[in-house]
């Protein structure tokens, strides 16, 4: 059955100016990416207090960045969905635009968007828990675990924001400035149940942003949203793109 795409939502799309973006891991599972919660989630099968915290790491980097790598190898082949190529379109189409997204598999730059922020991390980033810096490392599997800065020894760890870190201070600054002026706000595969992504659409709302959410399921932002639309994200922006005309 062909969903009902609201007129009002196809003239808001055409005419908004100031665009902003969040997504989830629910973007990336058409792609094949698991999510966290929900019947299939990673959460049903791992307990995140023994792989996303820090506490966890300190207590066995192996067994954490066994699972990181496990995740990486299942990533790496994977490819974007409509959805994301959406909202690389979408990006290309207004004059103000930025995508923030909680996800960490890199499905979004490889559809081509630019304008965005990632606020929990990439894990195809390394970070050296001595020195703090940053590199990209896309070999899988990683020929060492747990693997070592080639600088100083120190143990490498995923490049990602666990429970109870805080999130990248810029990220963070970009996404909320974002939500306190763009004039549509667009939400895709999340939760909404982790903070503080999830307080974004409620900013932007209050600061009288029109707020579109695309999920499966209803959410705790679905009460917020100026229009719900229920479904897969690859079908509804698919959906979403015909109305506006657009190759995907
Ligand atoms: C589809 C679909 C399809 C399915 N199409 N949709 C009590 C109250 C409030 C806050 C807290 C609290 N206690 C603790 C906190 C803070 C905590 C938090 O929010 N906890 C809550 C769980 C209660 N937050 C933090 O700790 C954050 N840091 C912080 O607050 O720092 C403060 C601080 C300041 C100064 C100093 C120190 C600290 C950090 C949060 C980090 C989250 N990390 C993870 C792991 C990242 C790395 C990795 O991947 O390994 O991020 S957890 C996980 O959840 C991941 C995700 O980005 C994040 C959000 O999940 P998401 O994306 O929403 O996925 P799902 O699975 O939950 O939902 C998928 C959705 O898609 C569903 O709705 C489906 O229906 C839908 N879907 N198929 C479209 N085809």
């Amino acid at each position: 059955m062909r969903l009902e795409i609201p007129r009002e939502l196809v003239k808001a799309l055409n005419e908004a100016e100031k665009v902003a973006v969040l997504t989830g891991a629910g973007v990336s599972a058409e792609s094949g990416v698991p999510t966290f919660r929900g019947k299939e989630g990673l959460w049903r099968r791992y307990s995140p207090q023994e792989l996303a915290t820090p506490e966890a790491f300190a207590r066995d980097p192996q067994l954490v960045w066994e699972w990181y790598n496990w995740r990486r190898g299942l990533i790496a082949p994977l490819e974007p969905n409509p959805a994301h190529r959406f909202i690389a379109r979408l990006e290309k189409e207004v004059p103000w635009f930025l995508l923030i997204t909680q996800n960490i598999d890199g499905l979004h730059q490889k559809a081509g968007s630019v304008r965005m922020v990632e606020l929990h991390g990439n894990i195809w980033k390394v970070r050296c828990t001595k020195e703090g810096t940053v590199k990209e490392d896309r070999r899988v599997p990683l020929p060492e675990i747990p693997p070592r800065c080639e600088n100083c020894g120190a143990l490498l760890r995923p490049h990602v924001v666990w429970f109870g870190e805080p999130l990248p201070v810029d990220a963070l600054e970009g996404a909320m400035e974002a939500a306190e002026n763009c004039d549509l706000f667009l939400v895709v595969g999340t939760s909404g149940v982790v903070y503080p992504a999830a307080a974004l659409p409620q900013v932007a709302r209050s600061h009288g942003a029109l707020v579109v959410e695309i999920d499966p399921e209803e959410t705790p932002l679905t009460s917020l949203a100026t229009w719900s639309l229920q479904g897969k994200a690859g079908e509804v922006t698919r959906e979403l793109a015909r109305e506006l005309g657009w190759e995907l």
